[in-house]
């Protein structure tokens, strides 16, 4: 368990949600919930709120200033209530995040996880595999009350949007595979779902004076996350499945030079539980988003790494794979592979590359495939 300044409660309250047959379940199955808030008095408020939400599962409450969980602390959680800006590495912290999702674990954000700059949680938790809104480093301080709100969506119910207003938020964009779920009324999104539900996005400030529509918000996010993707899965399609990768198959430390005009051979590895013959080539993608380069032939299937499993080999430029040209040499980046399988299930994977220094450049020798 968590060492830090948890403080474990148990919040028994009235059950006011349509989902009050699955919520009786909960005390048999639990669904217990990490909250991060940036004061106490804020992880107070929730104390005196959540009771009367008909939340009844078990909240640790983590507040700025404790060490951040391990991805295995994190396994014990359903869900994480992200409402605090703590990390001082957002990249890492959202890789890790991501990490939780992967395993299971769902995330609600609110406005400031957009933030540009600024953002507590980056890294893969911000791509379009995971997070349902783009930054698009706009904010917004005009008084705005709700717009469009798509009723029959779970996350709607209850009428809590009604009532919201904000006075200070980031503007986002719905990545193209999450569901809107509200609008401002200026048209600007207010809160959405990523394709899988298991990533909420709420675009108002936990710490404003709209902090309690929001708490309200957030439980409804709650509800979805923990109960509807696996209740209602007309409304989420299932997770994309955790695949692994190997950049440069043969290095682990797998330097790229930016400067090289080759291509970056990728083998994507094969397990039981997944063919690699059924992945349409035509649906790869890689890159720090996960987005960016096509592979440049359908690949090759070969065992590269000799344990039994055939993998495919692919080859992407590097001139297509979106890294920012300025990222200063001797970083490392994450390039997420993003896939779909003939029977419609999506992948990702992901591996780190470190980028040469500029002074040590030289022509790259990127070892090509046939043709
Ligand atoms: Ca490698
Ligand atoms: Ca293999």
């Amino acid at each position: 368990m968590m060492r830090h300044a948890l403080t474990g409660l148990l919040f028994c309250g009235l059950i006011v949600s349509p989902l009050q047959m699955r919520a009786g379940a909960a005390t048999e199955v639990r669904y217990p919930i990490l909250l991060l808030v940036e004061t106490q008095s804020e992880a107070d408020r929730w104390k005196d709120d959540l009771p009367s939400s008909g939340v009844n599962v078990e909240v640790d409450i983590l507040v700025c200033g404790s060490p951040m969980p391990s991805v295995e602390e994190l396994r014990v959680y359903a869900v994480v209530l992200h409402l605090a800006r703590c990390s001082d590495d957002p990249d890492a912290w959202g890789d890790r995040l991501a990490d939780f999702v992967d395993g299971g674990g769902k995330v609600v954000l609110p406005t400031f996880a957009w933030s540009v700059p600024g953002s507590p949680v980056g890294g893969r938790l911000l791509s379009p595999s995971y997070s349902p809104f783009a930054a698009t480093g706009a904010t917004s301080d005009a008084e705005v009350g709700v717009g469009e709100v798509f009723e029959e969506h779970p996350m709607a119910w209850g009428d809590t949007f009604r009532l919201l207003t904000s006075t200070s938020r980031d503007l986002v964009t719905v990545n193209p595979s999450a569901t809107l779920v509200a609008s401002w009324e200026d048209g600007w999104p207010l809160a959405a779902v990523n394709a899988g539900c298991t990533v909420v996005g709420v675009i108002v400030d936990p710490t404003g004076p709209e902090g309690r529509m929001f708490r309200t918000v957030v439980v409804n996010a709650y509800w979805m996350l923990a109960y509807f993707s696996s209740a209602y899965p007309e409304w989420c399609v299932p997770p994309s499945m955790a695949i692994s990768i190997d950049v440069m198959p043969g290095s682990d430390i797998n330097p790229l030079n930016l400067n090289g005009n080759g291509v970056v051979p990728v083998a994507v590895l094969g397990a039981p539980a997944f063919d690699v013959t059924t992945l349409l080539s035509s649906s790869i993608r890689l890159g720090p988003l996960g987005t960016e380069a096509a592979p440049e032939r359908a690949g090759q299937v070969e065992d590269v790494n000799g344990d039994g499993h055939a993998d495919l080999v692919l080859h992407f430029r590097r001139a297509s794979l979106g890294i920012d040209p300025a990222t200063p040499g001797g970083a490392s980046v994450v390039l997420l592979l993003t896939g779909e399988t003939a029977d419609g299930r999506t992948v990702n994977g992901h591996d780190t590359v470190s980028l040469r220094p500029a002074a040590q450049a030289s022509p790259a020798k990127g070892k090509r495939g046939p043709g």
